[in-house]
């Protein structure tokens, strides 16, 4: 991690998020709906802003919300735990001495870069999804023979930027060209590599086992993107955690020092901070836990008593004990990529394991 990266972290001494003295007006109180303030000038909006800091909202995040929170059991997407703070707070958690995801991923590419290098062939576009701090990248980039162009692809813009930033000054012959986007939905690649003449390969790399924070539906789904992305000719490198033993996976989601219930709970004060959020964060405590059944670690937030909070000035009623679930982390082995692929149109075509069996790299390609 770069002291960029750590400069703002401090877990558990962030000050509280100061709560908007002003609410928002009523018509904007709906879910999916773009807020369109008719009746507000823009002198008393850029007012409030002074006054508030609070200027507009997601709209996405707004309808995921609100909508999570109406479920008889509440939850959130994961995808809204990166803000720029989460994503400092995700570099924090990969530094942890219980989450070894990160360091079994970086040993596994250090040892098979060169093999997936000579597979992807010269003057290839690599476009990272889920990219955050683009910390594996060079591992890929620097074994790749000219690579053409790298297109790290994150919905934490301004991390993205910053990280991006970084990169250019260690690879001044590659065009870096971030896109601020969501990977649930089709990726738009910049108008320079979408209308170019194709070069070489097109790859995309997807580390981390992001993908196991989708549901398998939801995975073979983002696949089939994936694969129409980089078209016939293209590559995925797929970074997946596969470790099924609860006595290392139970510390990695549930660490001594706190860091990922920082990063849970700064949900909770995004929330305050981009929608008016009224979260009591101190009456809120991190969980994770493993289902077996499923393979996957679930991350909830519970509430410690009978609570109610607003959210854009609806009011949420909180039981003592009740959760709101915030994050799956499926842990797919081989077989489960394997069928995952199929169903998405692709075939494996290798793959690499850690020396502990609990991190793999696999490389897919699409088939027609
Ligand atoms: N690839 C990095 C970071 C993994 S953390 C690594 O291996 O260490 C997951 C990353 O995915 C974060 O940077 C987060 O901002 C991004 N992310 C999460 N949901 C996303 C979504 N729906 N679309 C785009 N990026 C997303
Ligand atoms: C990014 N993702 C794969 C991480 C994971 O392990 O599921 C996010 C994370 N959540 C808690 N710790 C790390």
């Amino acid at each position: 991690m770069t002291t960029q990266h750590l400069r703002n972290f401090s877990p558990g001494a962030e000050p509280r998020t100061p709560r908007p003295l002003l609410r928002p007006p009523a018509e904007v109180d709906r879910p999916g709906r773009v807020p369109v303030d008719h009746a507000d000038s823009r002198r008393s909006r850029e007012l409030r802003a002074e006054i508030t800091g609070w200027t507009s909202y997601d709209p996405r995040l707004a309808a995921d919300v609100l909508s999570g929170l109406s479920q008889p059991r509440k939850s959130i997407p994961s995808t809204w735990l990166y803000d720029q703070r989460g994503s400092q707070l995700f570099e924090a958690i990969t530094e942890l001495p219980e989450y070894y995801a990160t360091r079994s991923e970086i040993a596994l590419l250090r040892n098979c870069a060169a093999e997936i290098a000579e597979e992807i062939g010269p003057d290839a576009t690599m476009i990272e999804i889920g990219s955050g701090s683009s910390r594996k990248t060079p591992l890929l980039l620097g074994a790749m023979q000219r690579p053409y162009a790298y297109v790290p692809v994150d919905i934490s813009g301004a991390f993205l930027m910053h990280s991006a930033a970084l990169l250019r000054g260690r690879f001044p012959d590659v065009r870096i060209m971030p896109v601020v986007g969501d990977f649930k939905r089709p990726v738009q690649l910049p108008h320079a590599l979408r209308f170019a003449p194709a070069r070489g390969r097109r790859i995309v790399f997807f580390p981390g086992s992001t993908i196991g924070n989708l549901t398998p539906e939801e995975a073979v789904q983002c696949l089939e993107r994936l694969g129409d992305l980089c078209g016939p000719n293209g590559l995925i490198v797929l970074g997946v955690d596969q470790n099924h033993n609860e006595e290392t996976l139970l510390p990695a989601y549930n660490d001594a020092a706190g860091v990922t219930a920082a990063f849970n709970l700064n949900l909770l004060e995004r929330i305050n901070r981009e929608l008016g959020g009224s979260f009591d964060v101190g009456a809120f405590r991190h969980e994770a836990r493993y289902d077996s059944d499923k393979r996957r670690i679930e991350m909830h937030l519970v509430s410690v008593r009978e609570q109610t909070a607003e959210v854009l000035r609806r009011p949420f009623a909180f039981a003592q004990g009740e959760t709101i679930h915030t994050e799956n982390s499926y842990k797919y082995d081989r077989e489960a990529i394997e069928s995952m692929a199929a169903r998405a149109k692709m075939r494996r075509l290798a793959g690499w394991v850690e020396e502990r069996g609990r991190f793999a790299v696999h490389l897919l390609e699409p088939h027609t």
